[in-house]
């Protein structure tokens, strides 16, 4: 148990997850699911049902009451053609319920679910090394690393093995960890290994960012890392860094495990809207902060090297064809419309894996998919698949750069549906202007920010108001926000448009503000 001076005499009330939590753990569900399968999902302890399933990430679905979504785990958004297909299989069984997501957290979500399949499906989870564990409430989050990691031809630190390691030691090689099931909130995790933040690491708990030790261009590779980065509905921040380096090996699961259980043992249960690590490092203070870490590291750590020295502007989307470090070998990442599809798309998507390249495939923050390893000799044939034509390698601008949060359709939280508003506002622009500026469009159905509007070009943040009379969807539209070396957070800049007047508004933001030009 870790302690210190600083949160020592908080006197606070535990919110009302503390209390159910401390009642039954919410991992405690996987021994249960067999009578839950048997029970039905009507007969439930309302906790169970709507709380600690999500320990196992099985998320009931109160807008299609019955139905679930699956929340998985793919470290550096990383699968094979072969887990694709059993994924595909699952989803299929659900006829027209049957669909899945690709995340911001560059994961899969798969939606239609029965709660009576949870048992058979985990399973075949089993069988093919799939897991879901610990990936909704107050858990560690899909632990997200470059999509191109091993296989980009700028790449510094391939962190396919670390960012393994990490989400294996918090979900105990996923079988579930009481260690880390009961944090005060929800963990994000982000391991970069490029000159490019492809990941937008800044927005991370933890994040780990390539540098050279002391900033020596050449010297030993290793990360800085940058820590309290968070989204939620009353704050949002970018991470600061923690003034520490750390080589690119086991020391990165450690300083995770110890900033994990300093989280676990010191941050605070009371209001939920302030647990989230950011607010523990401000009342400890950066310095103490640290010093705790390395005291349950049981090691000192070496200063930051200079600031995201080496971390470039911007940052690629990975669409199109890419040469790999590989001599010979290309990736290519096809484009999935706000990262919805179905069972035949997944189908195709493991089929093309396998036929051109070695059956992995990968997924992006940006909701789109890679599948790596295709020789130049495959290319032609590969470009010429229908799924390819349907999953295009060269969107038109705006439809290509749209990322959009679950919306209204299935999430309950969402004051507004984001998927095919966002997708249609797209089409509709790009047939009308000529757009040069990468223009990036994140949307979100309401201020939890799981679409992440503030790292956009345009955001747009879900609210209602009022118009003529009546109660309308709205957006709150947000400018600015900035991925790569000079990341920044992106502010509200328009409060309250009606989502019905979004095309006039969003086509004179891309002549004024991005050069747009009517065609
Ligand atoms: Fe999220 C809750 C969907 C990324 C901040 N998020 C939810 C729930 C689970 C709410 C619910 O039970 O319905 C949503 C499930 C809807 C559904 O049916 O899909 C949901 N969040 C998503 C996903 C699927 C959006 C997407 O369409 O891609 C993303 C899943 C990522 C994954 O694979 O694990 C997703 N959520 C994010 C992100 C973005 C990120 O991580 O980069 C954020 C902001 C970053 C952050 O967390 O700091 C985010 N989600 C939230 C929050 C606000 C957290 C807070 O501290 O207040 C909630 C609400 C909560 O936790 O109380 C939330
Ligand atoms: Fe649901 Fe809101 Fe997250 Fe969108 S931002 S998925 S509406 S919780």
């Amino acid at each position: 148990m870790v302690t210190s001076p600083s949160v020592a005499d908080r006197v606070e009330k535990k919110n009302k997850f503390e209390k159910y939590k401390a009642e039954k753990d919410g991992l405690a569900v996987k021994d249960e699911l067999d009578k839950f399968a048997e029970m039905g999902w009507e007969a439930l302890d309302k906790t169970d049902l709507t709380g600690r399933l999500k320990w196992l990430g099985v998320f009931h679905r109160p807008v299609t009451p019955g139905k679930f979504m699956l929340r998985l785990r793919m470290p550096n958004g990383a699968l094979s053609s072969h887990k694709m297909r059993i994924l595909a299989e699952i989803v299929q069984c659900y006829g027209d319920d049957g669909c899945a997501d690709v995340t911001t957290r560059q994961n899969l979500q798969l939606r239609g679910v029965r709660l009576e399949d949870i048992p058979d499906i985990f399973e075949r989870f089993k069988q093919a090394g799939i897991t879901s564990i610990q990936s909704g409430m107050d858990n560690v989050r899909n632990i997200t690393g470059s999509p191109v990691a091993g296989i980009a031809a700028n790449e510094l630190i391939d962190t396919q093995g670390l960012v393994r390691k990490v989400q294996d030691m918090i979900t105990n090689n996923g079988e579930g960890n009481y260690d880390f099931t009961n944090l005060p909130r929800k963990f994000n995790i982000a391991l970069e290994g490029s000159r490019e933040d492809s990941i937008h690491s800044e927005i991370n708990d933890i994040a780990f960012l390539p540098a050279f030790k002391d900033g020596v261009e050449g010297g030993e590779l290793g990360f800085n890392v940058i820590v309290g980065g968070f989204f939620s509905a009353k704050r949002c921040d970018s991470a600061i860094p923690l003034n520490a380096w750390v080589p690119a090996d086991d020391t990165v699961v450690e300083i995770c495990r110890a900033i994990l259980t300093v989280f676990r043992d010191l941050g605070s249960r009371g209001n939920r809207q302030q647990t989230r690590l950011m607010w523990l490092i401000e009342e400890m203070g950066l310095q103490e902060f640290r010093a705790a870490v390395e005291k349950q590291m049981g090691q000192s750590l070496a200063s930051a090297a200079p600031e995201n020295a080496i971390t470039d502007e911007g940052k690629s989307d990975h669409l199109g064809v890419h040469a790999q470090k590989q001599p010979g070998l290309n990736y290519v990442g096809l484009h999935i419309p706000v990262g919805h599809f179905y069972a035949d798309d997944m189908f195709e998507i493991a089929r093309l894996a396998e036929v051109y390249g070695n059956g992995e495939i990968r997924l992006t923050v940006e909701q789109n998919v890679i599948i790596p390893n295709i020789p130049d000799s495959r290319l032609e044939a590969f470009l010429q698949e229908a799924p390819v034509q349907k999953f295009s390698i060269d969107p038109s601008p705006l439809v290509r750069r749209s990322v959009s949060c679950t919306g209204s359709r299935f999430c309950n939280f969402a004051l507004i549906e984001t998927k095919q508003r966002a997708h249609a506002l797209a089409q509709e622009l790009d047939a009308l202007f000529e757009i040069d500026e990468k223009v990036r469009l994140h949307w979100t159905g309401c201020p939890n920010s799981c679409g992440q509007p503030q790292v956009a070009d345009i955001g747009f943040l879900g609210t209602k108001t009022r118009k003529d009379g009546k109660t309308v969807e709205a957006v709150d539209i947000y400018m600015g926000g900035q991925v790569g070396k000079h990341a920044q957070l992106g502010e509200r800049v328009m409060k309250a448009v009606p989502c019905e007047d979004l095309k006039e508004v969003v086509a004179d933001l891309l002549q004024e503000k991005f050069g747009a030009i009517a065609k």
